[in-house]
């Protein structure tokens, strides 16, 4: 084997590592990525301490364990909390309404909500939204679950809480 063979071999297989890599990556992007904020509930009619909720939802097509996962609140201050210190597996398709135990959203900032899995890194992020009415409209994804084209796209709609945003 001349040099000129042995290094375009070295290149070959470097690239070839780069490659397997980056579909590694993309597979488990991919599988994280099936969970979504789908609805959020930001001013709920009356008094908003443990009323205030968000719907989960699996777009993808592998069961996810949720254990650990947090979301994210921003009021009085910001922060994260864990959605569940045990098992939650959400299988394909299913949702689960997290209802924030506490006064945890600020209506009129229009701050983002993060969804975080168990390792911290931020799997969805929502539109920045506002919500001064007290009453039973949310913003909810639309289509159900978000079109990835138009992954910024909410309505303002009548709640749906567990079942497909209309
Ligand atoms: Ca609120
Ligand atoms: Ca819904």
């Amino acid at each position: 084997m001349n040099v000129n063979t042995h290094k375009r071999m070295v290149w070959t297989v470097a690239a070839l590592c780069i490659f397997i890599a980056a579909v590694l990556t993309s597979a488990q992007e991919a599988v994280a990525a099936g969970i979504v904020i789908n609805e959020v509930e930001l001013n709920p009619p009356g008094f908003d301490t443990d009323t205030e909720w968000i719907e989960l939802l699996n777009t993808g097509d592998t069961t996810v364990d949720l254990a650990g996962w947090s979301v994210s609140y921003s009021y009085r201050v910001r922060g994260r909390m864990v959605i569940s210190e045990t098992s939650l597996p959400l299988s394909p398709g299913a949702r689960y309404v997290f209802v924030y135990p506490g006064l945890r959203l600020r209506n009129a900032e229009g701050m983002p909500i993060e969804l975080l899995d168990a390792q911290g890194t931020v799997i969805d992020e929502t539109a920045s939204m506002t919500d001064p009415f007290d009453n039973t409209y949310t913003w909810q994804r639309w289509p159900d679950g978000g079109d990835p084209a138009w992954p910024g796209f909410w309505l303002f709609g009548e709640a749906t809480p567990n079942a497909p945003n209309e």
